[in-house]
């Protein structure tokens, strides 16, 4: 393997020169890689599982241990929960038990989907099948219920068993669909866990893959692209389906070929069909790759995507994006542009209620970790790193003190000069307070500032100072107070 090229200070260096103008809100999340979305809304919330391209990469491959979760409520603050479930929960991906030597990577794109109560998640470790890992609730603990995969790797395809995407139809029937080149599928029975074969053989569903269905691929495979495979596709179909239904039409969105891949549709009156090509909803992107997911959400309809728009990222280093998607009166979808703004605010933010300092709309020279008591909390705070929380409703009569919980590492202990700038409205804002970081011995402390001239509704900054080089605490959640 090729020896590691960045070090994670050097990142750390490269995330600080990110631009600090108030708009930019893609890619979704600037403290880690991430890429292959999978969206879903749960009671409010939207829940973005991705799969997690690590800082040190491979040598011309992926590096990808594990699988993140960010949530939100309001579409432009995220909350960073961290890698939920990883390779290490299928024991039967590990080396000894698969003859594997890549243990340590392969968690590829993942979907996660709930039904009554429980939360399937369906991982491809790639080149060894498809496995399901089940919890109670989102942020897990995910335990594999089968121990061995759900869908065992297909002899000789090395991508045949990945991109899994699970959908419950309007008559409560689940199904999961996957694969690269071939796309496969399988009807899920009711406990998520074990399936039916009966649509079960290449196709969309019981439905052939034709160009009909899934459009042209032009110009035809060539050997030598970025990603080779052995065999020539007849469609434009690459991998990354997403099955999605609107208004009695359903959708599969694919990542569609050739490399660089852009993203098409298809619609069909049933899941089975039959699927007519709808066209390109995504021209390439930075990355060779790209992935779609669907979901609907407090009245608007949002597309994930992925590029390699984060400072670093290329194919291998990617980061998820989402833009709204419209649809035409006819159910007919129009190309979407990509934006750095990102969608709009679709809720205001309670800065009254304790907010964990991971949840950002954008940051700088910043990245999380678990936290000892739970959790998870900012670190790698360095002088002028920063954080920005969006449309933040401070009310009429506006906050007089602000308190954070913060855990000075010596270092800082010795450098009392450490303290976050409160500011509105942009970096160099209003300075509404200052709180003045004072050594912790290493323990989370609550530590508090008095606030003037913050009311109404803005967006939030949190501007770190201190002696330059080092870093000067760790963050894990703050709180206004009236
Ligand atoms: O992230 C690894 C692979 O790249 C995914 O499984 C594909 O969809 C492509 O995004």
């Amino acid at each position: 393997m090729k020896k590691p090229t960045r070090s994670a200070a050097v990142l750390l260096s490269m995330l600080a020169l990110l631009p600090a103008t108030s708009f930019a809100r893609n890619p979704v999340i600037q403290t880690m890689y991430t890429a292959d979305p999978a969206p879903m809304v749960h009671q409010g919330t939207l829940y973005l599982f991705s799969s997690h391209d690590e800082d040190v990469g491979e040598a011309n491959n992926f590096n990808m241990k594990n699988w993140v979760l960010a949530t939100t409520t309001d579409m432009v603050n995220w909350t960073q929960h961290g890698a939920i479930a990883s390779l290490r929960d299928f024991p039967w991906a590990s080396k000894e038990n698969s003859g594997w030597d890549g243990f340590d990577n392969g968690a590829w794109a993942p979907q996660v989907i709930e039904r009554d109560g429980k939360w399937y998640l369906y991982g491809p470790v790639q080149g060894r099948g498809i496995g399901v890992l089940v919890a109670d609730n989102p942020l897990g603990p995910y335990i594999d219920p089968i121990k061995k995969p759900l869908i065992a790797g297909h002899a000789g395809g090395l991508y045949d068993s990945i991109d899994p995407t699970v959908f419950i139809d309007d008559k409560g029937q689940a199904y999961l669909a996957w694969g690269n080149p071939n796309l496969w599928s399988v009807k899920l029975n009711k406990d998520m866990i074990s399936y039916d074969t009966s649509v079960g053989d290449k196709g969309i569903i019981g439905h052939p893959m034709t160009v009909k269905a899934l459009g042209e691929r032009n110009p035809p495979d060539t050997v030598g692209v970025t990603k080779p495979k052995p065999a020539l596709r007849g469609t434009s179909y690459e991998e990354g389906p997403w099955l999605y239904r609107r208004k009695n039409l359903n959708y599969l969105f694919f990542a569609a070929g050739p490399i660089p891949e852009h993203l098409g549709y298809a619609t069909g009156p049933t899941v089975q069909g039959p699927w007519t090509y709808g066209g390109v909803v995504m021209t390439p992107q930075s990355a060779f790759t790209n992935h779609p997911g669907v979901v609907d959400f407090k009245g608007k309809t949002y597309l994930f995507y992925h590029n390699a728009a984060l400072p670093g990222g290329d194919g291998f280093k990617r980061s998820v994006c989402v833009d709204e998607l419209k649809f035409n009166p006819d159910g007919s979808v129009p190309m979407v542009q990509p934006t750095t703004e990102g969608p709009a605010p679709v809720a205001t933010l309670d800065p009254y209620k304790r907010v964990e300092a991971e949840t950002i709309a954008w940051s700088s020279g910043v990245k999380i970790e678990p936290n000892s008591a739970g959790g998870q909390n900012v670190r790698g705070i360095h002088d002028g790193a920063y954080i920005q929380v969006r449309n933040v409703d401070f009310g009429a009569t506006g906050a007089r003190a602000f308190t954070a919980s913060l855990a000075s590492t010596a270092k800082a202990k010795e450098t009392p000069e450490s303290r976050i700038e409160i500011r509105l409205g942009k970096l160099d804002g209003q300075l509404v307070g200052t709180l003045p970081v004072s050594g912790t011995g290493g323990q989370w402390k609550q530590q508090s500032a008095q606030i003037s001239g913050a009311s109404s509704i803005h967006d939030l900054f949190f501007v770190f100072r201190g002696a330059p080089g080092e870093e000067l605490f760790k963050f894990d959640y703050w709180q206004f107070s009236k």
